[in-house]
């Protein structure tokens, strides 16, 4: 192999914790050749790329890439966070000792780079300058050239990320060897891949993948899990799978954010880059911060809870992603953006994509187009043919500049005050459109017990039925009673407190399943009706489970919802959330040390509840 000491010395890459680091994996994965990447490498690499076969052309500076058939989804089964203390197992954390786990991964590593160049991804999770930035730098470490194509889109990649640090050795070590993808057992008994954060050592090593969460390391095996980490270490600040929005009344020229956490696949993308409803665009704006991440603290100068993106980019869900459910996402992957487009289809003639709901059917002319595998539409037979072309978690990956709303401030390292914080998943009852909370130990508490159905964002799991605390379920990285609890400090130290919501865009007929509520750009109402709540104008009514708008209180010119349905949206099947209770006492109890706070406010609710 090359000399790796060479390659950093030709990269100007100084910091000797970082060339330790590097030196060492390069010799134990056996890699061929060290590169040291910069984002200002991203033509070249696309040009490789290209001229190897990993990216087909997609259109005027788009791109198309298909990844290994077993290897399309996180693995939550196979992910782990190891640390030296067995306080630190939780319910979802999957966790195993450090002593165990790094031996382990090593051993799978160990030579399996070889014949293969190792990417020095250099990166910030965080906008330049903000008060969290020592916890956001990392530097993965990768043998396969499309993951770095996808880092330079979600993270702010380039060697002046790691020299000059306060502290040389405060960065997190991410490694990902890809393996032989078409060896590893996937699903089986004997399956090889192992993800693994080793949270306390600020190291993350995944083996077996080159594909989203299991290989793009910054996004949520750092900014998620080693963040959610570092944050309840150090007393400082939360991290979580939430979106981030501003929303702008431009008549009265108010500024309002809102940030919150639906499950993987559940609405985050889309509610972050929704367009106001025509009726009622001309008054209100919405501007994108973040998708999937927010980090959260509170500012001591004002009292108030911030949050930010780490992210610099998007790994969007496409499918149904179309011009009237989500005209912003297909603008931020349009000509010239650089987005990447993964397993959706696509046409080796034309250079179109193609997924399900990208148009009513499929282009009627298969000729050319080739499915998320590699197959010829054309020489389907049999039950091949009802098939979907794209797979459900195909995705685009482009930068948060392109997105059309992305907020002027983006960027602002200060971060944006936040107004209200809001959870909801995919529940086809019991839910209603949206209910607030205002107080602190009850949101929490919601947060906790939100209940879900799992989508193909993991594998194995799609359309269970599970709680999915905070929407971190498959992030959670220590115990949850400790997360509770680092959640009241947190939030509890802002003097002026966010109002909590759940909200549902998917409750459905029972009868012949439809989505009672149109969902998209119509979210924006019930988000409106929250913020005018929090400012006291209007006042919806009390129910045992939170406050409920009425439908008067609702902005709904323009809406087309069946008021039958509106009705049952806005309605409390309250013998149903008697039963609820029960499933949430036993959820909880599975929780150590969860605070007694949480279990006041889950009396309260039940209480309320007895007595409606
Ligand atoms: P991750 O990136 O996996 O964390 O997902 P996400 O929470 O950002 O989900 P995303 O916005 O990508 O949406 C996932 C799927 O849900 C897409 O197929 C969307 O079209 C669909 N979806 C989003 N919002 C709505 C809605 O309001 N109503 C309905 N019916 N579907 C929606
Ligand atoms: C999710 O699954 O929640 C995602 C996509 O945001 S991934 O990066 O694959 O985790
Ligand atoms: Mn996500």
């Amino acid at each position: 192999m090359t000399d790796a000491e060479a390659v950093l010395d030709e990269a100007g890459l100084k910091n000797a914790k970082v060339r330790e680091y590097v030196t060492y994996w390069a010799e134990l994965t056996g890699a061929a050749r060290v590169e040291v990447v910069t984002a200002a490498d991203d033509a070249r690499l696309i040009k490789e790329a290209l001229e190897a076969g990993e990216l087909q052309p997609a259109g005027e500076g788009l791109y198309y890439s298909r990844s290994y058939h077993k290897d399309t989804a996180r693995s939550e089964e196979r992910t782990i966070v190891a640390t030296s203390k067995a306080e630190d197992r939780g319910v979802y954390n999957n966790w195993r000792s450090a002593s165990e786990m790094t031996p382990m991964l090593k051993e799978r590593m160990r030579g399996a780079s070889a014949g293969k160049t190792m990417y020095v991804v250099p990166y910030l999770m965080a906008p330049p300058g903000s008060p969290l930035e020592e916890y956001a730098v990392g530097v993965e470490l990768t043998d396969h050239r499309p993951v770095v194509l996808h880092m330079i889109r979600m993270a702010r990649v380039g060697i002046e990320h790691v020299e000059n640090l306060a502290d040389p050795n405060h960065f997190v070590r991410a490694v990902q060897v890809t393996g032989d993808l078409e060896n590893l057992g996937q699903g089986t008994d004997n399956d090889q891949r192992y993800f693994v954060t080793v949270a306390d050592e600020r190291t993350i090593l995944h083996f077996g993948s080159s594909y989203g969460g299991n290989a793009l390391l910054g996004k949520i095996a750092h900014g998620l899990r080693q963040a959610a980490y570092d944050g309840w270490a150090s007393g400082k600040f939360l991290a979580e799978q939430f979106m981030l929005i501003g929303i702008t009344d431009k008549e009265t020229g108010r500024k309002f954010h809102i940030c919150g956490g639906f499950p993987s696949a559940s609405g985050k993308t889309n509610l972050a880059m929704m367009l106001a409803p025509d009726a009622l665009g001309d008054r209100y704006h919405v501007s994108f911060f973040g998708d999937d991440i927010a980090w959260l603290w509170v500012d001591p100068a004002d009292g108030r809870l911030y949050g930010m993106n780490p992210e610099f980019g998007v790994f969007g869900v496409a499918k149904d992603t179309n011009e009237s459910t989500n005209p912003t996402g297909l603008r931020s992957v349009g000509p010239g953006t650089g987005a990447i487009f993964t397993n959706v289809a696509y046409n080796e003639v034309t250079h179109e994509v193609w997924w399900e709901g990208k148009t009513k059917t499929p282009p009627a002319d298969v000729t050319g187009w080739r499915d998320w595998r590699g197959r010829l539409i054309s020489e389907r037979t049999g039950d091949e043919v009802d098939e979907p072309w794209s797979h459900p978690n195909s995705r685009f990956t482009t930068t948060l500049a392109n997105v059309p709303n992305v907020a002027e401030d983006f960027e602002d390292p200060r971060g944006v005050p936040i107004d209200a914080i809001i959870f909801g998943g995919r529940t086809s009852d019991r839910e209603p459109l949206v209910r607030a909370i205002t107080d602190l130990a009850e949101g929490v508490y919601d947060g906790l017990t939100l209940g879900a159905e799992a989508t193909f964002a993991a594998e194995g799991v799609d359309g269970q039925l599970r709680y999915d605390p905070m929407s971190m379920r498959p992030f959670m990285s220590y115990s949850e009673g400790e997360y509770a609890a680092h959640w009241l400090r947190i939030v509890g130290a802002a003097t002026d407190q966010p109002i909590f919501a759940h909200v549902n865009w998917f409750q459905k007929d029972p009868g012949d399943g439809h989505f009672l509520w149109p969902g998209y750009r119509d979210n924006l109402r019930p988000l409106l009706w929250l913020l005018q709540l929090r400012a006291g104008e209007v006042t919806g009514r009390q129910t045992p489970v939170g406050i409920l708008p009425t439908e008067e209180e609702l902005m709904l010119e323009g809406c087309e919802v069946d008021p039958a349905d509106l009705a049952t949206l806005l309605d409390l099947d309250v013998p149903r959330w008697r039963e609820e209770m029960g499933f949430r006492e036993d959820h909880l109890k599975q929780f150590d040390g969860l605070p007694e706070e949480i279990w006041e406010a889950h009396r309260r609710v039940a209480a309320a509840l007895d007595e409606a």
